[in-house]
C-alpha cells in the first residue's frame, strides 16, 4: 500500500476513473500534492467494475479517450465501440503516459468527510478505518456509483447463480446451455441478453419498459485508418466537441425542425442517421426531437417501423416495439444494440412483460411473476441500473460544517451549483455529477470542462435554471433514472442539465469571468 493510516494531502480526490485521473494530472501540473481513493482495484472505475457479457461503449472512438495528444496519439482501438477488455487496456495506456497509480490507494472507499473549520481541512474516513486530512476534497464519481437492487422476496434462496451487471465475477460466468435471466432493459440488460444468447440454452429477458435501442452499426478499425485521422481530424474531432457540441459527441442536432422537411426528405434523413448508427438518431436528429411530441412521434413511428420488421413473434414484437410508444423517443437512454432484436426473437428465448405481469418473488428455483408462473433459471443478470446521478454522492457520509448528511440536505430535492460545488461544503468540488451535463452527454468530453465553489442563493437559481432547461424537453414526461423515478422515495427532479455542454462551458465561464459570480471565499 501506497499510503499511511494518516495521510495529510492537499488535495483527496475519490474516484479513479476518467475524471479523477484528469483532476490528478492537471493538478500534478500546478504543484498540488494528491492522492485519488478508489474503492475498486484499479485505474478506470465503471469499466473495472462493468465486466458483464457484452460490455460496451457507446460513445464512438476517438471521443471517449482523453483529448491529450500524448495519450491518443499511440493508441488504437480494434473496433469502433471497444468493450471492457479493450477499455482497460487503454487506461493501462494512459497509466504508462501519466504515471497515476503511484499517488492512488485503491480498495479504499470512502464512508464519511467532514470539514473541519479550525484547521480548514476535510478530514476523510475510509471503510478500513484510515483517515485522510485534505484542504480540497474533489468527487470523481461518475453517476452510477450506487447500484439499485430491487428486494423480492426470496432472492436469497435461489440455488442458481445470481449476479448483478457491475457485480459480475471478473473470471466470467459460464453460460453455456444454461436457462439464463435478464432482469432490466438499460444499456446494460440489452448488452447481457445479446451477448448471453450465443451461448446459453435460453434467455428469458424480464422487460417493464422497452428499450427504443438503436443499431449501433459496430466496425473494425485498422491502423492505417486511425494514422489518417490522427493526422487529419482528431485535434478538430476534440475541440470541437468540447465547445460546440450539445452533448459533446462528433455530431450535433441539425439547425431544421422534423415538419420542415417534405416527408420523403425526412424518411431519408431518418435512414441516414440510422445507417450512420450509434447515437445519431438520438444525438443529430432534428432538433425538435426533444421538445416538440409531434416531432418526437415522428422518430418514434421510423424506430418502431425499422424494429418491428427485425421481430417475427408477434407477442415479442409487441412488447419489445409496440406501435404506440410507451414514452417519448430519447427520455430515456437509448441502448446500442446489434442483434438484439433477432437474438431475442429465437424460439428458445423468451421476452416478459413486466407492466403485465411484474416479478412477485424468487424461489430456490427461479422467479414467480405474479400470474403465477415460474420461470426456472439457472443464472440471473440483474441489469437493474444505479440510483443513478446522486446516488453515490448521498451514500459517502458526507457532511456539511453543521454537520448534517447530504442525504439529508438533499431530502427534498438536489441543490448544487453549477453542478460542481454545494453550499456548506466548502473546498469540495465534484464533475460530471448532479445538475451537470452529466448523464447525457460523453463522458471524457464533460470531465476536461473547467470548474470551481458556492451560496446558497447560486444553487437555488442553478435549481431552477436545471429544472427551467428540463421543463422545455420532453424529459420531465417519462418516468426514467434522468428524473429519478427508478428508485422508491427518491425525488422526481431532473439530475441531469439539458442545455448541453456549449451553454454549460459558456455558463460557468461566464461565473468566472464575473469574478466567481456565486462563490463564495473564505
Ligand atoms: P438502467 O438504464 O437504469 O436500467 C435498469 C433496468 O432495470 C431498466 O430497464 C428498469 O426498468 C429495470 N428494472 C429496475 N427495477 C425493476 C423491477 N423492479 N422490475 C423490472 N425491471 C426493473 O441501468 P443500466 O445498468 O442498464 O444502465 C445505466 C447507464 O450506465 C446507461 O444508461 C449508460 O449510460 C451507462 P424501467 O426502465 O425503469 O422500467
Amino acid at each position: 500500500e501506497n499510503y499511511v493510516k494518516e495521510l495529510e494531502t492537499d488535495v483527496l480526490i475519490v474516484g479513479a476513473g476518467f475524471g479523477g485521473i484528469y483532476l490528478m494530472h492537471n493538478l500534478r501540473q500546478l504543484g498540488s500534492k494528491c492522492k485519488i481513493f478508489q474503492a475498486s482495484t484499479n485505474l478506470g472505475s465503471i469499466w473495472h467494475w462493468n465486466c458483464y457479457p457484452g460490455a460496451r461503449v457507446g460513445s464512438q472512438v476517438p471521443i471517449y479517450e482523453y483529448s491529450l495528444p500524448e495519450i491518443w496519439k499511440d493508441w488504437y482501438c480494434s473496433c469502433r465501440y471497444p468493450g471492457t477488455d479493450e477499455l482497460r487496456q487503454y487506461f493501462d495506456h494512459v497509466e504508462k503516459k501519466l504515471d497515476i497509480k503511484k499517488d492512488c490507494a485503491f480498495n479504499t472507499r470512502v464512508v464519511g468527510a467532514d470539514f473541519d473549520k479550525p484547521s480548514g481541512k476535510w478530514i476523510i474516513e475510509t471503510e478500513d478505518g484510515r483517515t485522510a486530512k485534505a484542504k480540497y476534497m474533489l468527487l470523481a464519481l461518475g453517476f452510477a456509483a450506487k447500484r439499485h437492487f430491487p428486494d423480492w422476496p426470496g432472492m436469497q434462496d435461489f440455488e442458481g447463480e445470481i449476479h448483478h451487471s457491475s457485480f459480475w465475477p471478473d473470471a466470467g460466468v459460464d453460460v453455456k446451455g444454461k436457462r439464463v435471466a435478464v432482469i432490466g432493459t438499460g444499456s446494460t440488460g440489452i448488452q447481457i441478453a445479446q451477448e448471453t444468447s450465443k451461448e446459453a440454452a435460453s434467455v428469458t429477458n424480464f422487460v417493464r419498459t422497452p428499450n427504443l435501442c438503436l443499431p449501433m452499426q459496430q466496425i473494425s478499425l485498422t491502423r492505417e485508418e486511425q494514422d489518417r485521422r490522427k493526422e487529419t481530424e482528431y485535434e478538430e474531432i476534440f475541440k470541437n466537441n468540447r465547445l460546440n457540441i450539445f452533448a459533446g459527441f462528433q455530431y450535433d442536432y441539425i439547425e431544421k425542425n422534423t415538419f420542415d422537411d417534405s416527408p420523403e426528405e425526412r424518411e431519408a434523413f431518418y435512414e441516414k442517421l440510422w445507417k450512420n448508427g450509434g447515437f445519431e438518431f438520438w444525438l443529430a436528429n432534428y432538433k425538435d426531437l426533444l421538445y416538440e411530441n409531434k416531432a418526437n412521434r415522428e422518430a418514434y413511428n421510423f424506430w418502431a417501423k425499422k424494429t418491428r420488421a427485425r421481430i417475427s413473434d408477434p407477442v415479442k414484437r409487441e412488447i419489445l416495439a409496440p406501435l404506440e410508444p410507451l414514452h417519448a423517443f430519447g427520455t430515456k437512454r437509448p441502448s446500442l444494440e446489434q442483434n438484439y432484436y433477432e437474438m431475442l426473437d429465437r424460439p428458445e428465448n423468451q421476452v416478459i412483460d413486466c407492466k403485465k405481469t411484474p416479478i412477485e418473488r424468487f424461489t430456490k428455483e427461479g422467479i414467480v411473476t405474479t400470474d403465477g408462473k415460474l420461470h426456472k433459471f439457472d443464472v440471473i443478470a440483474l441489469a437493474t441500473g444505479f440510483d443513478s446521478v446522486t446516488g453515490g454522492m448521498k451514500n459517502m457520509g458526507l457532511r456539511n460544517v453543521d454537520g448534517v448528511e447530504l442525504s439529508d440536505t438533499w431530502k427534498s430535492g438536489t441543490y448544487t451549483y453549477m453542478g460542481m460545488t454545494l453550499s456548506g461544503f466548502p473546498n469540495m468540488f465534484f464533475l460530471y455529477g448532479a445538475q451537470g451535463p452529466t448523464a447525457f452527454s460523453n463522458g471524457p468530453t464533460c470531465v476536461e470542462i473547467d470548474y470551481c465553489d458556492s451560496t446558497r442563493q447560486a444553487e437555488e437559481e442553478w435549481r431552477e435554471k436545471v429544472i427551467e432547461l428540463s421543463d422545455k424537453t420532453l424529459f420531465p414526461q417519462t418516468k426514467s433514472w434522468y428524473m429519478g423515478h427508478n428508485i422508491p422515495g427518491k425525488v422526481r427532479e431532473q439530475l441531469n442539465f439539458a442545455g448541453g455542454c456549449p451553454l454549460y462551458r459558456e455558463l460557468t465561464q461566464a461565473s468566472l469571468d464575473k469574478g466567481f459570480e456565486g462563490f463564495i471565499t473564505a
